[in-house]
């Protein structure tokens, strides 16, 4: 998949302010600060189309970002934040969760988890409640960077271990900061969730 364009549409509160025009969804999950919205830029060559912070808790609207005029990239809240209210917390993941049970064009999650940390509870609940919904998912290990190449086998071991992937699962490792592994991350979208009428030709 090459990205020609990519624009921001609009942040939602709710799921009833998705857009109602059928084109497909394509959503990024993780825990808050594992580097969704640095991912998303890095993947449309957009730097600062997603807002990114070393605070974590950035992102607590459900964003749509429109590819090729054709689907719509979408930066979900990240779980998991620490520091944010209990209520806070319910909030975002009942806006994460009703998000995947009420968004009928969602045909893929893209599920980051950082390198260098075994999955938390959160995370394997999200792994479990995405297969209970049906929801086709694609693993990808963040912040590659940050752990040595010697290391990184190691930890996608204990994240393939901790989810229970499948050998046949691939978890596609990348880092935003060196821009590593994002290719292959665009032809694994293509193969497991781009239908034929989304490629550009
Ligand atoms: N070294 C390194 N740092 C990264 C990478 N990706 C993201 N970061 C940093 O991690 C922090 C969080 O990044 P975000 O992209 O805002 O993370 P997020 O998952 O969108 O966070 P929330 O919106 O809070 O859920 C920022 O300080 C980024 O610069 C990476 O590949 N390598
Ligand atoms: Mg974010």
């Amino acid at each position: 998949m090459k990205i020609l364009s990519a624009t921001f549409i609009k942040s939602c509160t709710n799921v009833s302010q998705l857009p109602s025009d059928g084109l497909p969804q394509i959503a990024f999950c993780g825990r808050s600060n594992c580097g969704k919205s640095s991912l998303l830029n890095v993947l449309t060559s957009r730097r600062g189309l997603a807002k990114v912070s070393r605070t974590p808790g950035r992102t607590q609207l459900i964003n749509l970002f429109l590819i090729n005029e054709k689907f719509y990239f979408v930066d979900l809240p990240g779980f998991g934040f620490a520091r944010v209210t209990r209520k806070k917390k319910e909030e975002l993941g009942e806006m994460i969760t009703a998000y995947v049970q009420q968004a009928p064009e969602l045909i893929g999650m893209v599920s980051l988890l950082d390198i260098r940390h075994k999955p938390s509870v959160q995370d394997r609940i999200m792994d479990e409640f995405l297969i209970e919904e049906e929801i086709p998912v694609l693993h990808v290990a963040t912040k590659s960077d940050k752990v040595g190449s010697s290391k990184r086998e190691k930890h996608l071991k204990i994240i393939r271990e901790t989810l229970k992937l499948e050998k046949s699962n691939p978890i596609i490792k990348v880092s935003s900061l060196k821009y590593t592994g994002i290719k292959e991350l665009l032809r694994a979208i293509d193969e497991n969730f781009v239908r034929p009428d989304l490629e550009v030709s």
